[in-house]
């Protein structure tokens, strides 16, 4: 039986990458802040399900001695790091915490694998906030990197990093660069959520406005179960290598309340306030992936389309309200 280690399984891509692995029949370890832990009805919501099938180990990626400690007892066959500082907006807060944390822990994880498991296959969780001001659309993996965020340098310097343990120290190291991608287990701050969470609460009467900032910024948006199937296969490639996951589409924030609130027969444009809170300092431009690369070497493609995506979100999370009346 294969064993997994995962970094970050209590989020939105950890939870789906955990189930998928266990279907598959791996052995899955995880490592778990004891915060989580200590919190668990808010913060182990997605993995509530999974808890008894999964080796959970209580500790922080960034501390070296940690890492080094659970990956000298796990001994894993693959290792993928989704745990980050993922939130763009919180990095122009807190820089020193994002670099250091989104930096090291891959340090601390690829220095230890080095040498207690080299076997192991690394899949490191890159961004598409690295192409930041891209000059040229759609971005694939030749595109050259112009990080506009903290957070996307530093994706940028870790995904250096997993190059240089591939390149120059023989490990199989690799990453998937992923454009945005969502599910009902995202996180309340990002966008999508923020606004299939608003239509819920609209719709309920517990609340009638929501507060946006640029409602015209455009991305590509995927479905992230889609995106976790990708990233197995980016494992289970014959050689490591780098594989840009997209869908290749873009849509505005604007189209996604107008589908979301859609989805209840409620106009958005009855219910949005501009809150200059939540403008970015340095917007990365319309980023679009070119998703090329990964189907023809991976056989891989996304399934979904964005609107079937806001539904499930949108049902979801009136749900989620009703049954905590
Ligand atoms: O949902 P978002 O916060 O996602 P963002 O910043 O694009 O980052 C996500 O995708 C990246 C690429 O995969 C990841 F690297 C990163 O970790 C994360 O998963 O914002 C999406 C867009 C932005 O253009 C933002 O300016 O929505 C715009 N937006 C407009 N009003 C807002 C809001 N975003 C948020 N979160 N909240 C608003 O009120």
């Amino acid at each position: 039986m294969a064993t997994a280690l995962i970094t970050g399984v209590t989020g939105q891509d950890g939870s789906y990458l955990a189930e998928l692995l266990l279907a598959r029949g791996y052995q899955v370890h995880a490592i778990v802040r004891r915060e989580a832990i200590e919190d668990a009805d808010r913060r182990m919501m997605n993995i509530r399900h999974l808890t008894d099938a999964l080796h959970l180990h209580i500790a922080s990626i960034d501390s070296h001695l940690s890492v080094y400690k659970i990956i000298a007892s796990v001994v894993p066959d693959e290792c993928y790091h989704l745990a980050a500082e993922s939130f763009v907006s919180y990095s122009f807060d807190d820089e020193a915490s994002v670099l250091q944390s989104n930096f090291n822990a891959t340090h601390f994880l690829l220095a230890s694998l080095k040498e207690l498991a080299p076997h192991c296959r690394f899949y490191f969780a890159g961004s598409s906030e690295m192409f930041g001001h891209a000059t040229t659309s759609p971005q694939n993996e030749t595109t050259e990197f112009n990080p506009r965020s903290i957070y996307g340098i530093s994706k940028l310097a870790a995904y250096h990093l997993v190059r240089n343990y591939r390149q120059n120290q023989g490990m199989f190291a690799c990453a998937g660069i992923l454009f945005n991608h969502e599910s009902p287990r995202r996180g309340f701050e990002f966008v999508t959520r923020k606004i299939t969470s608003a239509v819920a609460k609209i719709h309920l009467r517990r609340a009638t406005t929501i507060e946006l900032g640029n409602i015209d910024a455009r991305r590509d948006w995927g479905y992230a179960p889609d995106y976790v199937d990708a990233m197995h296969r980016i494992v289970r490639h014959d050689v490591p290598d780098d594989f840009v996951i997209a869908t290749g589409t873009l849509h505005s924030v604007r189209n996604i309340l107008e589908r979301a609130f859609a989805v209840v027969g409620l106009d958005y444009r009855d219910h949005l306030q501009f809150n200059p809170e939540y403008f970015r300092p340095n917007e990365a431009v319309a980023l679009c992936g070119d998703y090329s690369k990964a189907a023809r070497l991976l056989d891989w493609c996304p399934t979904r389309k964005l609107d079937d995506t806001l539904e499930e979100m949108v049902r979801h999370d009136i749900a989620l309200l009703g049954a905590r009346e």
